[in-house]
């Protein structure tokens, strides 16, 4: 009999009576995305007064028999050289894009790519959320995934879904994929705009 790696881990856990494992996932993205939206959405808070963040949230959040320990970084220009002082032992990034924010979407990729290449970073699954789809202008997930080369991250897991943090539509399907269980391969890119937005 082989025992797998993650069987032995279970049963470790069972042992020390350990009740609940515990992620510590990272929101990033440029201000204005929707980042503390999506936080208060996850925690199913009120999302109509939210400010610019200056410094960062955190929040634990119960989902999938887990302790979800978020934490919401600010994302205006002056904050994002303290992005990498909050990486540490982070089990899932999660990026968030504006979808309706055409002008930043090279912004933003630049930004993506810059703090994904950080050590602490190093093999992070990654689950990058198209945000705002409920608006009109809003670009459809497949062409953020290409505008942001997502294909090219080869090192690390990845996904992205299209979303509404202020509906919550699409924000539950994006947390209970693949982003969330282990050890699954990467699949193609199979949410274009509809199929999982509004
Ligand atoms: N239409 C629409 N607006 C959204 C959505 N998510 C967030 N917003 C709005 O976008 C604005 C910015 O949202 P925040 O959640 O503060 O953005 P943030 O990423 O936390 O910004 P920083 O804290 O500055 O980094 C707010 O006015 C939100 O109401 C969405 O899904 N759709
Ligand atoms: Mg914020």
């Amino acid at each position: 009999i082989t025992l797998r790696p993650q069987g032995l881990l279970s049963v470790i856990q069972k042992l020390k009576g350990s009740p609940e494992q515990e992620l510590r996932i990272v929101l990033l993205g440029l201000d204005n995305a929707g980042k503390t939206t999506l936080l208060k959405c996850l925690a199913s808070e009120e999302v109509s007064t939210i400010t610019p963040t200056q410094g960062f949230n955190i929040k634990s959040v119960h989902s999938h028999g887990l302790k979800l320990n978020v934490w919401d970084i600010g994302g205006q220009r002056s904050i994002r050289p303290y992005w990498r002082k909050y990486l540490g032992s982070t089990a899932l990034l999660i990026y968030v894009i504006d979808s309706a924010d055409q002008k930043r979407f090279e912004e933003t990729g630049q930004e993506l790519a810059e703090v994904t290449e950080e050590e602490a970073l190093t093999g992070v699954p990654l689950l990058v959320f198209a945000n705002k789809q409920d608006l009109v202008t809003a670009a459809a997930a497949a062409e953020i995934a290409e505008g942001l080369s997502l294909h090219t991250y080869r090192d690390r897991e990845w996904q992205i879904q299209a979303c509404s943090a202020l509906s919550g539509e699409g924000v539950q399907t994006g947390l209970s994929c693949r982003s969330l269980s282990h050890g699954q391969p990467p699949s193609s890119l199979d949410s274009p705009k509809g199929s999982t937005g509004p």
